[in-house]
C-alpha cells in the first residue's frame, strides 16, 4: 500500500513541523496532512489586521536550531502575523519540510485497527493512509466558532471570522480595506481587541458589539534594534533556560511577595511599574497570589479598573468596558495598544450587548433589540471551540469502536494531556490537560514534541507497537489537573479555559488546561519517561 507510513501528523503548524523534524531524524517515514495551503497553523490562518504576539518575539521561536536562531532577526518586541508566517516558511524551507507535507488536505476520520496496531486516516479527497503512530498537531485554538445568531448568511456586505480572514484584506484592498466603510466587530477577546485597534484607525465608522469586556493591559510593543538583536542572539541559551524555569515559560516570573503583605504605597507603585512594562508582566510577573487569593486579586482588579476609567473619556462607556463578573487574570488577558483610547474617537461606538442584545443579522447589518446598525463589513472575532475543537471535528474511533467524542463528552480524560486510554499510539500535542495549554506555547510545544519523539524511539528500541495510558493513571492525572485548577481563581470565571463557549452549549464546563505550572508539568513528563513510562501500558 503506497500510503503507508511510520507516522502521520495532523497539521503543519509549529508543533507539526517540529514533530516531522524529530521523527524524520530517527529515519522514520512521516507524512503531514495540512488543511491550509501553507505552513504555520494559527499563524497561517489568523491573517486579520493587528494580529501579533503577546509573547516576546525572541522567546517564541524554535530553540532547536542554532542556525535559525542566528539567522533570523526579530524587528519588533511582539512580532506581527506576517513576520511570523514568514519565519515559519523560512524554517520550512531551510529544513525542506514541504516534501513531506500534503497541503489542502483535511483529515476527516481516524480509526484504530487493533489487529494491525495501525491507525487508518481518511482524507477529504476520499483517499486513506495508515501509520502505527498518529500525532495530532491540530492546535488548541483552531476550530473557529461563529456566533449562533440567525441570518449571518443573509448579510449583503463583506464578512469574515478573524481565523479565516482574507489574505489581502476585504476585496483585496489591503490597508485601504476599511476606508469609507462602516465596520462592525463582534467579540472583544484577545483577537477582537487587536482587530478593533486597527480598524478604528481608518474606518469611516466602527461599531463594536461587546458581550463581555476583558481586563486588557498595555502591550508596549516597540522595535528591536540591531544591537539588541545581537545581544539576544548571544544569550539565547540563558533566555530559554530562564523561560523553562517559570510558570508559563515566559521571562516574566511571579514576585515572591504577597499583594497583601506590602504597604498600600508599595503595592500601588509595583502595579504601576508592571502596568508600564511590556508584555504579560502585569499578569505573570505580578505578586504571586493575584491568581490564587481572592483578596489579592481584588486589589489588582481595582487597579486595572481605575486605569480603564482614567483612559476612557465617557464614564458610561468606561463602565461598559470594565468587567464586573470576574477578576483580573482569571480569563486570558488581552494585550492592547491604545485600545481604550479608541472609544474616545468620534468614529467608534461601543454597543453593550448585555443591555441591547443582537436579535439577528439582516442584509443591511446587525439588528439589536433597540436599533439596526447598518454596516458594509462585519468581522466576527468570536473565538474558538478551544482545546478539543479540532480533535472533535475529526471522527476518531479507538479500540472496540469507541468514539473520542463520546469518551470526552463530560470533559477530557488524559494522561499528561498526551494520550487517552483506548486510543493507543495517538498523541495529542498541546492537548487538553497538557502543560502546553497554559504556556508561551512554542516553549512547551518543543517539550511535547521531544517527549513524543523519545517515546517513539523507546518503543522502537524495545519492540513495542502499542502505548496507551492505564485507566488508573488516567483517572489520577484527571484528578490532579482539577486540583491544579482548584488552587487558582480560574474556575471563578466562565472562559475557554473552563470549556465555556456560548456558541456551543453542549460543551461541558470543566477545566481544559493544566494549571500546575509548565515547569512542574515538564518534570512530571520526565519522571514518567525515566520510569519506563509508568502509568502507560506498552505492548
Ligand atoms: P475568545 O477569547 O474566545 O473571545 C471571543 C469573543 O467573542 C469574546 O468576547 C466572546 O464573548 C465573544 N463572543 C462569542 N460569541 C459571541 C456571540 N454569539 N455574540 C457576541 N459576542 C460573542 O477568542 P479570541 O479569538 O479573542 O482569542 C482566543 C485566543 O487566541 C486568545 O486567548 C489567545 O490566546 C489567542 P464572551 O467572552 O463569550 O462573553
Amino acid at each position: 500500500m503506497s500510503n503507508q507510513y511510520d507516522a502521520i501528523i495532523i497539521g503543519a503548524g509549529i508543533s507539526g513541523m517540529y514533530q516531522l523534524h524529530t521523527l524524520r531524524e530517527q529515519g522514520l517515514s512521516v507524512k503531514v496532512y495540512e488543511a491550509g495551503t501553507g505552513v504555520g497553523g494559527a499563524w497561517y490562518w489568523n491573517k486579520y489586521p493587528g494580529c501579533r504576539f503577546d509573547s516576546e518575539s525572541y522567546t517564541y521561536g524554535y530553540s532547536w536550531s542554532e542556525e535559525v536562531l542566528q539567522e533570523w532577526d526579530y524587528k519588533e518586541r511582539f512580532a506581527a502575523q506576517p513576520d511570523t508566517e514568514r519565519y515559519l516558511n523560512f524554517v520550512a524551507d531551510k529544513y525542506d519540510f514541504r516534501k513531506d507535507i500534503q497541503f489542502s488536505t483535511r483529515v476527516t476520520k481516524a480509526t484504530y485497527d487493533e489487529a494491525a496496531k495501525q491507525w487508518e486516516v481518511e482524507l477529504d479527497d476520499g483517499s486513506t493512509a495508515r501509520a502505527e503512530t498518529l500525532v495530532s498537531a491540530s492546535g488548541p485554538l483552531n476550530a473557529h466558532t461563529l456566533p449562533r445568531i440567525p441570518g449571518i448568511d443573509s448579510f449583503k456586505g463583506e464578512w469574515a471570522h478573524t481565523a479565516r480572514y482574507p489574505k489581502e484584506g476585504f476585496g483585496g484592498r489591503g490597508i485601504d480595506q476599511f476606508k469609507g466603510k462602516r465596520v462592525g466587530v463582534i467579540g472583544t477577546g484577545a483577537t477582537g481587541v487587536q482587530v478593533i485597534q486597527e480598524v478604528a484607525k481608518t474606518a469611516d465608522s466602527l461599531t463594536v458589539f461587546q458581550l463581555a469586556p476583558e481586563w486588557c493591559a498595555p502591550l508596549k510593543n516597540g522595535p528591536i534594534s540591531s544591537e539588541e538583536m545581537k545581544n539576544i542572539k548571544a544569550n539565547y541559551k540563558t533566555i530559554f533556560a530562564e523561560c523553562n524555569e517559570t510558570f508559563g515559560a515566559f521571562r516574566h516570573k511571579f514576585d515572591e511577595r504577597s499583594a497583601l503583605e506590602v504597604s498600600d504605597e508599595e503595592r500601588e507603585a509595583f502595579f504601576e511599574k508592571k502596568y508600564h512594562e511590556s508584555g504579560f508582566g502585569i499578569w505573570l510577573g505580578n505578586f504571586h497570589d493575584i491568581m490564587t487569593d481572592r483578596k489579592a486579586n481584588d486589589l489588582i482588579t481595582d487597579f486595572i479598573a481605575r486605569k480603564i476609567r482614567s483612559r476612557v473619556n465617557d464614564p458610561k462607556t468606561a463602565e461598559s468596558l470594565i468587567p464586573k463578573d470576574h477578576g483580573f487574570g482569571t480569563r486570558r488577558v488581552p494585550m492592547e495598544t491604545q485600545y481604550f483610547e479608541c472609544y474616545n474617537k468620534p468614529n467608534v461606538k461601543l454597543v453593550n450587548l448585555k443591555w441591547t442584545p443582537i436579535e439577528e443579522i439582516v442584509p443591511e447589518g446587525v439588528k439589536c433589540n433597540d436599533e439596526l446598525y447598518e454596516l458594509d463589513i462585519i468581522i466576527y472575532a468570536t473565538g474558538f471551540d478551544a482545546v478539543t475543537g479540532s480533535l472533535k471535528r475529526i471522527d476518531i474511533t479507538g479500540k472496540d469502536g469507541a468514539k473520542l467524542t463520546d469518551k470526552w463528552a463530560n470533559g477530557p480524560r488524559t494522561l499528561l494531556g498526551m494520550q487517552t486510554a483506548g486510543f493507543p499510539n495517538l498523541f495529542t500535542l498541546v492537548g487538553p490537560h497538557n502543560g502546553a495549554t497554559f504556556c508561551n506555547i512554542p516553549r512547551c510545544i518543543e517539550q511535547n514534541v521531544e517527549w513524543v519523539a523519545d517515546t517513539v524511539k523507546y518503543m522502537k528500541k524495545n519492540d513495542f507497537h502499542s502505548i496507551e495510558p492505564s485507566l488508573e493513571a488516567e483517572d489520577a492525572w484527571t484528578i490532579h489537573v482539577d486540583e491544579t485548577a482548584e488552587g487558582t481563581l480560574f474556575p471563578s470565571a466562565d472562559s475557554w479555559f473552563m470549556g465555556v463557549n456560548i456558541n456551543d452549549p453542549s460543551k461541558k464546563r470543566t477545566f481544559m488546561l493544566y494549571a500546575g505550572g509548565q515547569q512542574n508539568y515538564r518534570a512530571e513528563c520526565d519522571k514518567v519517561a525515566e520510569n519506563d513510562y509508568a502509568g502507560f501500558v506498552l505492548k
